[in-house]
């Protein structure tokens, strides 16, 4: 059964790939399995019928017959569980990979989150600019650690695997705040991630959602 997710109607990013949505289509693209999106408004995102879907009124969602998610995480470990290519068949690696998938949401993304927020949402504040470098710094330590433990490698712990494609998707929220550029070897890795082809499909896909609400407004 061909699953349906949901993505922003409207994303804030103006289709430059940084909603949760993303991450999701690229694991599917990675997986190969097709799917369908339903685009949702912000306001369709807090009424009943997407709640029912999702208990924090958000995207993306997964639903498969039966089976619904919610959680970037969760659906791409569903995902990851049902096709080839993203976890590996030993059970010892297939762990460890996902250790990095959790590694990717509980402990790099919040301190990057953090900041992404403190920019929307505080910029006017008298204090912003006094508590803009605590946010970089702690930001920065994780890179600094996750750049020791990556080293020269490809990838997290082996091959590619939904560790390496949430971690990407991660970093790739740094985009523009220059602190990515302190570690060369995290930019490569970012690089080396977007340039998948599956990557590239899901790139496009979504942006194809921005760009085509722009010329139907125009
Ligand atoms: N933990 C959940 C998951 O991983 O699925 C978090 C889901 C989430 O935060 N969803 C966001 C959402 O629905 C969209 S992705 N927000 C609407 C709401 O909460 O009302 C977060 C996001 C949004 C926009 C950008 N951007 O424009 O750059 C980047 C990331």
């Amino acid at each position: 059964m061909t699953p349906t997710i949901t993505a922003f109607e409207r994303s804030p990013d103006r289709g430059r790939g940084l909603a949760r949505d993303m991450r999701v289509r690229w694991a599917l693209e990675e997986v190969g399995q097709p799917y369908d999106v339903r685009l949702v408004s912000f306001a369709e995102m807090k009424q009943p019928a997407h709640l029912a879907l999702h208990p924090f009124g958000q995207i993306p969602t997964y639903q498969e017959g039966d089976l619904t998610l919610f959680e970037s995480g969760a659906i791409i470990l569903h995902i990851a569980g049902r096709g080839a290519g993203l976890l590996p068949e030993d059970p010892d690696a297939r762990a460890r990979a996902i250790a990095w998938m959790f590694a990717a949401l509980n402990t790099v993304e919040p301190p990057i989150v953090e900041r992404s927020g403190a920019i929307i949402l505080e910029r006017d504040k008298p204090w912003h600019k006094d508590r803009l470098p605590l946010l970089d710094e702690r930001v920065r330590v994780r890179l600094g650690e996750l750049s020791a433990r990556l080293g020269d490698a490809d990838w997290l712990d082996g091959d590619f695997s939904a560790g390496d494609l949430l971690m990407v998707t991660v970093l790739r929220r740094l985009d523009g705040s220059g602190l990515l550029e302190e570690f060369p070897n995290l930019c490569a890795y970012v690089a080396r991630g977007a340039a998948r082809p599956a990557y590239q499909r899901a790139f496009e896909d979504q942006l194809a959602v921005f760009t085509d609400t722009l010329s139907a407004s125009s």
